[in-house]
């Protein structure tokens, strides 16, 4: 593992690279290695200076996450995180002028050794940040000590509660950075090193005072802080403990603050919540990697597409093409339904620019990728055309085979349904293989999931097309099958049932949301309902009927849709689940209607109404999903139970520092979450059926994670 770093001197300067694949992870290797050859540079005559760079397209994107997993308790991490301080302090130590030379990331555990660096140079595309946080754990190589005496406490607590990164030319104004590099990095950088080696410059982080002005601004720094993750960071614990760790640094000399850092870092990366995110950290970058697609699948170069619909769903799709740079036609049937679309996008985007995150110039040459058409013209040179009219059956089937009459052969035909048989629209375009669901979320342009629905024949060339594109739009595309509502809106339907019934049963619809925003969603069902439309449910709902189907097994409130027949959509008619200001108004109040509609139910469905508690519908709710995930996932519809989790994390909201439904409920135990689904069968009827696989697995001692859970 030696050739993990390598050792050159160039012009006198002792150069150190390391070259750990693909992101130069510290991995024990990578920080022995470090150490040792830090030690040969300082011994080494033929050596005034010091370069630490990486090889390949980054610095260091930080320790390597695959180690937290070794660390079973806090005394684990304690014994090694003193080694790894020890190791930084030893590095800082070196009697030659020492020089960190960053491209790409410096990030987490990477930073934190240009932290022990006694200078950094970089690149002025690169990026430094402590993004731990996102990780449920905290800088735990000196950063909560070394970074705040670089930048103060202000910009570092920023960095280690929202774990963003931030470019070179920041950092460099923040006191981060030393020079930035045009050029050649490793040339410039040796040269730097050399200017401090002839000025005989060493200057350790660690002992950088923190002004007496200082030190109270930043205590002051640390109670806004806190006070604002009452709001951004909701039932989570790592952002905080960041705080802590520098608070402990502004009131404390180096070492005891180290000490600190150490304690809270062990406290961390032991928690549910540092391996919830974890797991989904890995989890995102699995859903890429579907079994019987090899890497080298052959992908096509999507450089123009085509949109048919430009309702919500459409525009927001078109968006999503015209911000990856992609030119994309947008058609309607009528002229009026067009310019509608572009309004909504113009304004969209006008709001974009108000925040500040685009220019005019921008704006326009965005709008100007998209081309209003009432007709096909211009298909035939598209690769791919997203179908995105209403939520029909017949309607889709006929867009299905006029698509294919307009396009090339080779054409990729996507459906943005939400629940239809892809199958269906690939025989009626004839040409199947082509055929794929790309399923976006509401609003397209913002929320970051894409279902890649697979049809019964849709190629492996079109799947990896699609899962390239997906990061191309800036999405994270999750391969699922093609059952009723995929996977995201099947399990969804399970998530409402139950909210349906506990309103029934005696909570409230504001009880019931608050519940779940506590538990950290960004919205409640209800809330969820009136941003969505309970119109579009109804649909969906009224479909089913049409076929003999019903979305999720058991009773059937009849709440919602008296309210889709009372016209009360939501927020755009200023009534739903709760009553509004006016329509389009987010501002809203609850509505004793509700509270009475939920009596008559009841007392039609034979109930009587009971204070239910914040427990039972957080176990209700939850149970419903994980059951009706493991079903997903036995039947195939989701190649892993991490794929569910990656899905409803990016398309409902669900808490990532929970790890996702799946993983959640292996931290409440599997056999808990069978017996809850015995008890409620008990209680509620046979529609509560436990998932063979829950059984299987409960049977087994294992949990979905504790082993790779394939389905079968
Ligand atoms: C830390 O540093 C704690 C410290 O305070 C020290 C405490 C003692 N480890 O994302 P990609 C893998 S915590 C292991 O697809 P991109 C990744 O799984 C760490 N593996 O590429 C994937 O593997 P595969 C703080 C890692 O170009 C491959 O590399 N640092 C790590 O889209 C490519 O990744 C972070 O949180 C890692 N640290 O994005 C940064 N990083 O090919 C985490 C990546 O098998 N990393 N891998 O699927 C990132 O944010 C992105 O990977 C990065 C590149 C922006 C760097």
């Amino acid at each position: 593992m030696a050739d993990l770093l390598r050792y050159d001197i160039r012009d006198g300067v002792a150069v150190i690279t390391i070259d750990n694949p693909p992101v130069n992870a510290l991995s024990p290797t990578v920080w022995e290695g470090l150490d040792r050859l830090v030690a040969r540079a300082v011994a080494d005559p033929a050596a005034e200076a010091i370069v630490v760079i990486g090889a390949g397209t980054t610095f260091i994107a930080g320790a390597d996450i695959k180690v937290f997993e070794t660390l079973k308790t806090r005394e684990d991490s304690l014994a090694r995180s003193a080694n790894t301080h020890a190791l930084l302090k030893r590095i800082e130590d070196a009697t030659k002028p020492l020089v960190a030379a960053i491209h790409g990331n410096a990030l987490g555990g990477g930073l934190e050794v240009a932290q022990a660096c006694h200078f950094r140079v970089a690149t002025k595309d690169a990026k430094i940040g402590q993004p731990e946080v996102l990780l449920g754990i905290i800088p735990g190589a000196g950063g909560t000590q070394r970074l705040p005496r670089l930048c103060g406490a202000e910009l570092a607590l920023t960095m280690c509660t929202d774990g963003k990164p931030i470019a070179a030319a920041k950092a460099m104004n923040a006191g981060i950075i030393d020079q930035i590099i045009d050029g050649d990095l490793l040339t410039g950088a040796i040269k730097y090193a050399k200017a401090r080696a002839r000025n005989g410059d060493l200057r350790k982080t660690r002992e950088m005072p923190h002004g007496v002005d200082q030190i109270s601004a930043g205590l002051n720094a640390c109670s806004a802080t806190r006070e604002s993750l009452k709001k951004t960071a909701k039932g989570m614990r790592a952002p905080y403990a960041a705080v802590d760790a520098i608070e402990a640094g502004l009131r404390m000399d180096f070492d005891a603050g180290a000490i600190r850092e150490r304690e809270i870092f062990a406290d961390c990366v032991v928690s549910t919540e540092s391996k919830a995110l974890r797991h989904l950290f890995f989890a995102e970058r699995e859903v890429a990697k579907v079994p019987d697609i090899p890497k080298d699948t052959p992908t096509r170069d999507i450089k123009r597409a085509a949109v048919v619909g430009a309702g919500t769903m459409g525009g927001g799709i078109a968006m999503s093409y015209a911000n990856a740079g992609i030119p994309v036609l947008l058609k309607d049937v009528d002229d009026a339904a067009l310019q509608r679309g572009l309004a909504t996008i113009r304004k969209n985007y006008e709001v974009t620019m108000s925040k500040g995150k685009m220019t005019a110039e921008q704006l326009e040459k965005t709008m100007a990728l998209i081309t209003p058409t009432t007709s096909y013209d211009g298909f035939m040179d598209v690769d791919i055309v997203v179908e995105a009219v209403f939520e029909n059956m017949d309607l889709k089937k006929a867009t299905f085979a006029e698509l294919a009459k307009v396009t090339r052969p080779d054409c990729v035909l996507a459906s943005n349904s939400s629940t239809l048989d892809i199958d269906a629209f690939a025989q009626a375009s004839g040409r199947p293989s082509q055929v794929v669901g790309h399923h976006f979320f509401s609003p397209a342009n913002v929320m970051k999931l894409l279902e890649i629905v697979r049809g019964r024949e849709t190629s492996k060339e079109v799947i990896a097309t699609s899962l390239k594109l997906a990061k191309k739009l800036g999405k994270v595309g999750v391969v699922v099958g093609n059952c009723f509502g995929f996977v995201a809106n099947r399990m969804l339907a399970y998530y409402m049932r139950e909210a349906y019934l506990l309103l029934e049963e005696g909570a409230s619809v504001e009880q019931i949301d608050r519940v779940l925003t506590t538990f950290g969603l960004p919205v409640g069902p209800y809330g969820m309902q009136d941003i969505a439309g309970i119109d579009v449910g109804a649909r969906i709902r009224q479909y089913l009927k049409s076929i003999g189907k019903t979305r999720a097994e058991g009773p059937q409130s009849a709440i919602p849709d008296r309210l889709f027949e009372m016209g009360r959509y939501g927020q755009k008619t200023g009534a739903g689940w709760y009553k509004y200001d006016a329509p389009g108004s987010r501002n809203r109040t609850p509505d004793p209607l509700i509270e009475q509609m939920a009596d008559e139910e009841a007392k039609k469905r034979g109930i009587t109404r009971r204070p239910i508690s914040d427990e039972e519908i957080i176990a209700r709710i939850t149970t419903a999903l994980a059951n009706e995930g493991a079903r997903v996932l036995e039947e195939g519809y989701a190649t892993r139970a991490g794929d569910i989790d990656v899905v409803y994390a990016y398309g409902f909201g669900f808490p990532r520092h929970r790890g996702g439904p799946m993983f959640y409920a292996d931290t409440v135990g599997l056999p808990t979450v069978l017996a809850r689904v015995k008890e409620y069968r008990a209680r509620f009827g046979d529609y509560w059926e436990p998932a063979p696989l829950l059984e299987r697995l409960v049977a087994e001692g294992r949990g979905f994670y504790s082993e790779a859970t394939q389905p079968v």
